[in-house]
């Protein structure tokens, strides 16, 4: 659904489709793994603020809750017992025209990576988390976080350097309401992870990315 120009976002779409079928691979193989576990739900009471200062803090590693009609956006707060390699996925209702768009913020909501779409229309994210305080923001695309300097970043990659602290998120382009669910888990990175199995995973993992490669060439 981007609109911006053809070459060098191609290029970039390119980039990120590769990115996400890695992925999806990972998940894949978490999954296969056993790795993850059914989650408890968190349901968005009311409509959450999209303003992190006043973001719902979500008790449950699922959340479920929905895009309304004037809705600029969800911030939700989080409080990781552990760190490790967290995975976002946001999905949108099916049947209505909701395009996820999430970005997690650490604890001085600084902004660390956004994600507009991955393969679909819905939204996925991995990033190294510490145990603590995050933040997601979710919307309709297109989403933006907005800074003390009331500067924009399009919630999809990474930030650009020094831009600071996010006050809140917002919908700049128009909403389509929907329900959406995200799914958080969060893999141990050194402890917990048997040596063998991240040894296979990463193998499994260049394995897929030289098929990949192949096929697009
Ligand atoms: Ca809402
Ligand atoms: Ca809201
Ligand atoms: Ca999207």
């Amino acid at each position: 659904m981007d609109n911006l120009p053809a070459s060098t976002n191609q290029i970039e779409r390119k980039a990120e489709k590769m990115k996400t079928n890695l992925n999806k691979l990972s998940l894949a193989l978490l999954l296969a793994a056993g790795m993850t576990s059914a989650h408890a739900t968190y349901i968005e009471s009311g409509d959450a603020s999209n303003f992190l200062a006043s973001a719902q803090l979500a008790t449950d590693m699922q959340i479920q809750g929905t895009i309304g009609q004037d809705d600029e956006g969800d911030v939700y707060e989080l409080v990781f017992a552990t760190g490790g390699l967290l995975t976002i996925n946001a999905t949108g209702q099916i049947g209505t025209n909701l395009d996820t768009n999430i970005a997690l913020f650490d604890a001085g909501s600084q902004a660390l990576i956004g994600n507009d779409d991955s393969g679909g229309l819905d939204s996925m994210l991995t990033y190294a988390i510490s145990a603590g305080t995050y933040y997601i923001g979710i919307g309709d695309y297109e989403m933006y976080a907005i800074n003390a300097s009331n500067q924009a970043w399009f919630m999809d990659g990474m930030p650009p350097a020094g831009f600071g602290a996010v006050s809140h998120v917002e919908n700049l382009i128009s909403i389509d309401p929907g329900a959406y669910t995200l799914t958080l888990s969060v893999q141990p990175r050194s402890n917990g992870v048997p040596e063998p199995a991240t040894v296979g995973l990463l193998g499994l993992g260049l394995l897929g990315l030289g098929m990949m490669r192949r096929k697009r060439a």
